[in-house]
């Protein structure tokens, strides 16, 4: 069985590999097409890149040629489709790079996978699925009553450039789906934690600002909800839906686990001061002072709450790591691995391709 993994050095990406790789072995092949844009980080996937069913190819989305080269070279039966532009606060100064990336290269995979899978009668191959990893943000913005989640039905309500072309490459597939029966799923998730993540998005950002004693931007009042997934868990959910999921339907993928901004940024604060010895000098500065209310982003959606009950009826898909749980977790690797968030933020990551590959 051969996977076409599109943004595999990315955070959830390669998260996603290594979670596969794990459980199948060499059960299963891999092939990880990623542009290796700043978000984009081959480090990430050290310990997997000598095994004989892993495969690196650089290549953007956007390229037609190179896209359509890769099916006519492997027998590819699935394709689990990550790369995109992925920071919100990103598509507000430069949007149209999360349209060209987002939705012309989703369409550019959507056109390579039908033409490689489709038979003579327009049907497809038996056993081919398409699996677009999607978010939550395109149904827009829930007010802070609790009972109140994004269902698989609620009507699409994108605000950001992010989210708009995240709605508009999930209507794509949707529209090969009903003209094509182009065999697809689409999940949307809410918002990941966990190893890997790259430190513009709020907990890496946070921990890594502590660590080196800088204020912490809190946006408007701090108390947007965002409802948070631990990675694996997404992995696991994905394998599901790949592996069970109906062909042509949409799954919510979320953790029940709703947080204010302002709550993680302390509950961070704490348990950073926790974890460090009292003779490690970063522990004197980690404090709520560096908390720094700034300025509301723009069109800031107020609050995300998933209804994951479709993919739990139909998968048997449940959270296994509850947030009190996962940011412990999440807080230790950082921890652990200074390096890579060094390497990360001081951009050398991005010389590990040449080095590695030698181009
Ligand atoms: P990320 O930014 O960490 O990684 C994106 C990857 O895509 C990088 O490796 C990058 O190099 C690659 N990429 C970007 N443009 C490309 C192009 N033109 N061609 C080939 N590769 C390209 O993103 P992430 O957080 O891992 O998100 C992965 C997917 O999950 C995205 O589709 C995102 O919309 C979705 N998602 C993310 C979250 C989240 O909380 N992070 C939540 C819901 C959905
Ligand atoms: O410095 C910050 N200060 C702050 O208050 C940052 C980076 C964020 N925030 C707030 C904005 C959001 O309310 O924290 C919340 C989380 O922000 P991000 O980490 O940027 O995530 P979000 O905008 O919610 O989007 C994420 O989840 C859904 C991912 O980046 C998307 O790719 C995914 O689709």
């Amino acid at each position: 069985m051969t996977y076409l993994v599109t943004g595999g050095a990315g955070f959830i990406g390669s998260n996603y590999i290594h979670y596969m790789l794990k459980k199948y072995g060499g059960a299963i092949r891999i092939i990880n097409v990623d542009k290796l844009t700043y978000a984009g980080n081959l480090e990430n996937l050290k310990d997997v890149e000598g095994l004989d069913n892993y495969r690196f190819v650089k290549a953007d989305i956007c390229d037609a040629d190179k896209v359509r080269a890769i099916f006519e070279s492997e027998e590819i039966d699935r394709v689990v489709h990550f790369a995109a532009e992925s920071h919100v606060d990103r598509s507000i100064s430069d949007p149209l790079v999360f349209v060209k990336t987002n939705v012309v290269g989703t369409a550019v995979l959507l056109e390579a996978a039908k033409a490689a899978w489709e038979n003579a009668d327009g049907s497809f191959k038996e056993g081919k699925k398409f699996l677009h990893v999607s978010t939550d943000e395109v149904y827009g913005s829930l007010s802070e009553d609790k009972n109140t989640f994004f269902y698989e039905d609620t009507p699409y309500s994108p605000h950001s450039p992010y989210s708009a072309s995240k709605a508009s490459s999930d209507m794509l597939v949707k529209a090969y789906m009903d003209t094509y029966n182009f065999p697809a799923n689409i999940t949307n998730c809410s918002n990941n934690y966990g190893p890997y993540q790259f430190p513009e998005k709020l907990i890496p950002l946070v921990i890594n600002n502590c660590l080196n004693g800088k204020k912490i931007p809190v946006y408007g009042d701090g108390k947007n909800v965002r409802d948070w997934l631990y990675v694996e868990d997404h992995a696991r959910g994905i394998d599901m839906v790949m592996e069970k999921g109906r062909l042509f339907e949409t799954y919510n993928i979320g953790g029940h686990n709703e947080m204010q901004n302002i709550e993680i940024v302390k509950l961070i604060i704490k348990t950073l001061r926790e974890f460090l010895p009292d003779t490690d000098k970063r522990k004197q500065r980690i404090t709520e002072d560096l908390i720094t209310y700034v300025g509301d982003r723009k069109g800031h959606d107020r609050r995300y709450a998933i209804s994951p009950d479709k993919i739990k009826k139909e998968a048997g898909w449940e959270p296994e790591t509850m947030f009190a749980d996962g940011i412990r977790l999440s807080i230790k690797w950082y921890l652990e691995n200074p390096e890579w968030m060094e390497r990360v933020t001081s951009g050398d990551y991005q010389n590990y391709y040449s080095q590695m590959y030698g181009e």
